[in-house]
């Protein structure tokens, strides 16, 4: 089952409503449970995180600027980050990498992928075969090296690994020096005895542990064994892509004191990505970059300057700039979404797009005078034909425009000169209930 489908669909049932109270908070919150536990998040987590987005839910201080669906997705999105840990910044100075793991994790395959990661941030890489254990291990690599067109090193033969360590540090000058050791099939001493004295060889800057999310919360119990053994600076978690498991195995690792770097998203080399919780996270919820699109709301709030407002006359080149700075949000269906109106039907979206896009066109065909003064826009046969010529719109489609501004200029004027309805249009705006009039 999809984690992410079953996230939204916990807080679709939350955010469709117009008002949230305790009752809503509490079933959203027993979904969430439901579904985070069902992707192997380990109780205890569940029960903290749930205890956290209530307490902030219901008695946290709302922002003015956010409505009360925003601030409680807001919360959930928050938490869930924290839960699933912090966000790793990948260094791109020269340094050395030893990867450890057991069987199958996923070593051979991310350390190609890390070459990958690493050769197109401008960095040269070598990687080091020095797995012994399994016969085909160091052709894998190899093979691997060419596919990614990095320096190989190994010693064909060789059964003791810092020997083959040592050999390539000798000969290699490449940036980036990336080292595949041999896994086991469980944690023990001989594994933590063999990474030992190839880290005495190499001295690594970085030391990762790969892990396959199938593990599931078993993840975190695998890397606070290793980080006492080895100390890890992350964690790599490989098959992101393939396991239901994926959240039990990013929120048990970021509960150790393991960090995670980087996640596997499939077999290819290519599929590497550096870890980013609120990325992460986002996707889940379905809004690639929620946290980006939160800021800019805050913002786009805080430059809603009422007084700029009060004192500018509207004129179509203003609507412009307005139109301008409401597309920066991103796409309206991200941003109807962000909003609270995840249900908004695909078409609706869609003829908002097309309409904005319209207007954009015409605005774009109109002379400087037109942009400044509307009226001599109005029942003007030549100008309309003008303009709807020049946009591709029909001269219908262009009256329409015309009268939905001018139904915004008697707006704007009430708002000027009614000082009540200049409260309630604040109280509005603040609110976040900005709406486009006909839209
Ligand atoms: N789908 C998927 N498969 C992966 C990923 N990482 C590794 N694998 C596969 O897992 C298997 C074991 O990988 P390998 O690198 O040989 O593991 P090692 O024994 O730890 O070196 C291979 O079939 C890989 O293709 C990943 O992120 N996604
Ligand atoms: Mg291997």
């Amino acid at each position: 089952m999809d984690l992410g489908k079953k996230l939204r669909e916990a807080l679709a049932k939350l955010t469709n409503r117009p008002y949230v109270d305790e009752n809503d908070v509490r079933a959203l919150i027993k979904d969430l449970q439901r579904v985070l536990i069902s992707s192997d998040v380990s109780v205890k987590l569940v029960f903290a995180l749930s205890k956290r987005i209530e307490e902030r839910a219901l008695k946290s201080k709302k922002m003015d600027a956010l409505t009360l669906k925003e601030h409680v997705t807001k919360i959930v999105y928050e938490e869930l980050v924290s839960l699933m840990g912090e966000s790793y910044t990948a260094r791109l100075d020269k340094h050395k990498i030893l990867m450890s793991g057991l069987y199958g994790s996923g070593k051979t395959t991310s350390c190609a992928k890390l070459a990958h990661f690493y050769k197109t941030k401008g960095l040269s890489v070598g990687l080091v075969a020095a797995d012994t254990d399994r016969p085909a291990a160091q052709e894998q690599l190899e093979q691997l090296s060419k596919t990614v067109g990095t320096a190989f090193y190994t010693i064909k033969g060789e059964k003791n690994p810092a020997k083959i360590v040592k050999d390539a540090l000798k000969k290699a000058k490449e940036d980036v020096i990336i080292v595949d050791s041999a896994g086991r099939s469980a944690f023990d001493g001989h594994l933590v005895e063999e990474l030992r004295e190839i880290a005495d060889v190499l001295k690594p800057e970085e030391c990762y542990l790969v892990i396959s999310a199938d593990l599931g919360q078993i993840a975190g119990k695998q890397a606070t064994e290793f980080n006492a053994a080895v100390p890890l600076s992350g964690v790599f978690v490989t098959k992101m892509d393939g396991s239901g498991k994926g959240g039990g195995a990013l929120s048990s690792v970021a509960a150790s004191n393991a960090k995670i770097s980087f996640v596997g998203i499939g077999e290819k080399s290519s599929d590497i990505e550096v870890y980013n919780s609120e990325k992460f996270v986002g996707r889940l919820l379905g809004v690639p970059d929620i946290g980006a699109l939160m800021e800019k709301i805050k913002e786009i709030s805080k430059e809603t300057d009422l007084k700029k407002i009060e004192s500018e006359e509207l004129t179509i080149e203003s609507f412009y700039e307005q139109l301008k700075a409401a597309k920066k949000l991103g796409p309206l269906s991200s941003v109807f979404s962000m909003i609270g109106a995840v249900d908004v039907p695909k078409e609706m979206v869609q003829q908002s797009e097309d309409k904005l896009k319209k207007f954009e066109c015409m605005i774009n065909s109109m002379t400087k005078q037109e942009k400044k003064d509307a009226k001599i826009l109005k029942n003007n046969a030549n100008r309309i034909a003008r303009i709807a010529k020049g946009s591709g719109c029909t001269e219908k489609e262009v009256r329409e425009f015309l009268s939905q501004f001018e139904k915004m200029e008697k707006m704007m004027n009430m708002f000027k000169h009614n000082r009540g309805f200049r409260k309630k249009m604040e109280k509005m705006m603040q609110g976040g209930n900005v709406n486009l009039p006909n839209m």
